[in-house]
Formats: structure tokens, C-alpha cells, sequence
């Protein structure tokens, strides 16, 4: 899997601003009726806890006590219970019209997650140089495992570079990125992830709040049951590792069946890759990145400034930049360093390579798709295709 940091999950997520907001004010306890307070956990100390919030407290258990529910509990689960929790319950019945009955049983079902906090909260690692990000991804073992992969669904790959003008190496090479082809799929319930995410870790509650919903909604779109699927700590799912937003989104229902099913079903994973990448712009025309000197070191003040393309190729030659005469001076481009065990080498970014970062925002990521793709393609072709 990638480092924390370069979590591609956790990275997804920032475009989508369209996302209902989740600050609402109470609408009334769950089961519309008074609570009545009740001795045991959760319960509080009677008089000594303003209506108001004794109502917010026991409403979700009170409702469930109302349902006959507490009988076939398991154990106490965190979540339930918790008068944000009941809130938060409270609008997206509002504004989402989900069953509060399934919402409860959801809930009722959740596990605060300390693994999920402690992966999340991990200090930034001492960022990775280029050869040795490299050396996670471009391993015999996962060019090997990319060809299989090409091998045993071609008919997949070939639809969806038909349909969406994505090359079959790069869907392949993000899957192989992603999860090495299904193998690695994450070992958290969404549910757990998402619900201590968005309830227990505050630096990032009000996105992965948001992602809660995608994902509640995501869920009842697609018939699954939400205690159901699992993710990278951060809520990524399936062969592609979408977050639930991007899930909701991007995702395609490749095969026909009726349902998008990344998680377990591989056409739909390849279509849903592929549209991701169409749907960011993916061109296809010109090359994604490409090596160049530095013949002047004045351009490199203006190197590893971020991901946008903020400059000309024209500019960049310039400024010192030698960039291969195939490279027209109008496209948009930018420099970056990648280091070495000794030394450093410097790529241009274009177009494209542009867009996978939209995938995963990191350069290196974008550079180890690429260069995982070539070499996935060199080897099938070696083998005779
Ligand atoms: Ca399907």
C-alpha cells in the first residue's frame, strides 16, 4: 500500500464540494416522542441533564428500546448512542429521506476503530525520495502481476479504452498501484473507518463526515448492506481504492448487471478506473511526462512549485530547461526534481501526468503510474501480447 501520506483515499476526496453541509440543527428526537432517562450507560444523571439534552443523549437508544432492538444487540457499540451521532442521524433523515430504522442498525453496528485514529494521526514520515518510492512499485513481482491481470481481462480493458479513451496500461498500472491487483483491498470496515474519522478525530471531522454520507448513500444505491464492505483505513474501497464520494461519482456499471460493484466485481473496477480518468480529462495525445536536462540552474527556481501546470513548455526552455524537441513550446507543463540514490533527474509534467495526479495528488505517484504502465506494456508485448 502507499505511504500514509500519499494516501490515495485520503487525497481523492477534495473535489467534491457539492457535498451537503453537516452542521444542522436538531430536528427533533429520533422517534419523535419524549425520552424518558434510564439508569445504565448512556444514561447520565436524571435531573441534573437538561431535557433537551437527555433527549439528544437517549434518542437513538430509546427508539431502538422502542423497536425491540436492544435484544439482539451484540455488545454496546460507541456510536449509537452518542448525542452527535444522533444529530448527525437526525439530518441525513431530513435531508437525505434514509431509514432511520437502517441508520440506527448501522450505527448500532459501528466500532470505533483506535488502529484507524493511529494510522491517520501517524507524524509525517520522512517523505520518500524517487528511488525509493520507486522501488515499491516498479518490482518484477507487480509488472508480472499487471500482465496477468492484462491477460485475464482483456476484453474488459479493451471495452473500456474503446469507450473512454484511457489506455490500458494506466488502468491496469493504477489497479496494480492501488491494491496490487485485488489483493490488498484494505482490512477496515467502512463504517468503522468513516464513523471514528468523523466522530473521534477532529482535525478532519468535517470531511470524513461527508464521506459518511457518500457512503450511507452509496449504500442504499447499491443494495449493500453498509456494516458489509471493507477499505483502507481512510474509507478507500475496492480495486481502485475510491473513496465513497468518488465511488458515487465515477464509478460505472460496466458489465451491465445493474449495480456498480467496484469491490468485487473487476469489469466494473476497469470501466470505473477508466471513466475517472476520462471524466479528469485524460487527452491521450501527447506523452504524460518527459525527462529533461537542466542546461541553465535558473529553472529550477521555479521547479517542485506544486502540481499545476503553471508554466509553458516555451518558458521553461527559457529558462534552461532541455526538453526534447517533440515537446511543443505552448503546452503547459511543470519541473520536477526527483531524487536519486546520487544526484537527481528532472521531469516535466504535462497534460496528463496532470490529470492522474488528480488520482493521487502526488508527483511521484503520478511518475511510478507512468513508468509501471510502460513497463507493464514493454513486458506484455515481450511475451507476445
Ligand atoms: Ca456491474
Amino acid at each position: 500500500m502507499l505511504p500514509a501520506k500519499d494516501s490515495p483515499g485520503t487525497s481523492r476526496g477534495g473535489d467534491f464540494r457539492d457535498l451537503p453541509g453537516q452542521a444542522r440543527p436538531r430536528r427533533g428526537d429520533p422517534c419523535g416522542r419524549p425520552i424518558i432517562a434510564r439508569r445504565g450507560r448512556g444514561t447520565g444523571r436524571g435531573g441534573a441533564t437538561p431535557a433537551r439534552v437527555r433527549r439528544r443523549r437517549f434518542g437513538p437508544l430509546a427508539c431502538a428500546l422502542a423497536l425491540g432492538a436492544l435484544s439482539v444487540l451484540p455488545a454496546w457499540s460507541d456510536y449509537w448512542t452518542r448525542p452527535e451521532v444522533g444529530d448527525y442521524i437526525d439530518g441525513l433523515v431530513v435531508d437525505h429521506a434514509l431509514d432511520r430504522d437502517w441508520l440506527i442498525r448501522a450505527f448500532r453496528g459501528a466500532v470505533k476503530s483506535d488502529d484507524v485514529i493511529r494510522k491517520i494521526s501517524k507524524p509525517a514520515e520522512k517523505a520518500l525520495a524517487w528511488h525509493e518510492y520507486r522501488a515499491i512499485f516498479l518490482t518484477d513481482k507487480r509488472i508480472d502481476g499487471g500482465v496477468e491481470f492484462w491477460q485475464a481481462h482483456r476484453d474488459a480493458l479493451d471495452a473500456a479504452t474503446r469507450r473512454f479513451d484511457v489506455p490500458s496500461e494506466i488502468i491496469v498500472a493504477i489497479i496494480g498501484v492501488e491494491t496490487f491487483y485485488g489483493r490488498y483491498l484494505g482490512t477496515h470496515r467502512v463504517i468503522d473507518a468513516l464513523s471514528t474519522l468523523a466522530f473521534d478525530y477532529p482535525p478532519r471531522s468535517a470531511f470524513f463526515k461527508s464521506e459518511l454520507t457518500q457512503f450511507l448513500l452509496l449504500a442504499r444505491e447499491e443494495g449493500k448492506d453498509p456494516l458489509e464492505p471493507v477499505g483502507s483505513y481512510a474509507g478507500a474501497m475496492g480495486y481502485g481504492q475510491f473513496i465513497s464520494s468518488s465511488y458515487r461519482h465515477y464509478s460505472v456499471d460496466f458489465d451491465g448487471d445493474g449495480r456498480r460493484d467496484i469491490w468485487t466485481n473487476k469489469t466494473d473496477a476497469i470501466g470505473s478506473v477508466a471513466n475517472y480518468f476520462a471524466r479528469h480529462g485524460w487527452r491521450g495525445r501527447n506523452d504524460p511526462a518527459v525527462r529533461v536536462e537542466i542546461g541553465d540552474e535558473r529553472v529550477l527556481k521555479v521547479a517542485d512549485a506544486g502540481l499545476e501546470l503553471a508554466h509553458t513548455v516555451g518558458e521553461l526552455r527559457a529558462l534552461g530547461a532541455v526538453v526534447p524537441d517533440r515537446v511543443a513550446d505552448d503546452e503547459k507543463a511543470a519541473l520536477f526534481t526527483m531524487g536519486l540514490a546520487d544526484g537527481s533527474e528532472y521531469w516535466l509534467g504535462l497534460h496528463d501526468f496532470y490529470v492522474i495526479t488528480r488520482y493521487n495528488r502526488s508527483a511521484l505517484y503520478a511518475l511510478a503510474v507512468l513508468q509501471l504502465s510502460e513497463a507493464i506494456g514493454s513486458r506484455l508485448r515481450a511475451a507476445g501480447g
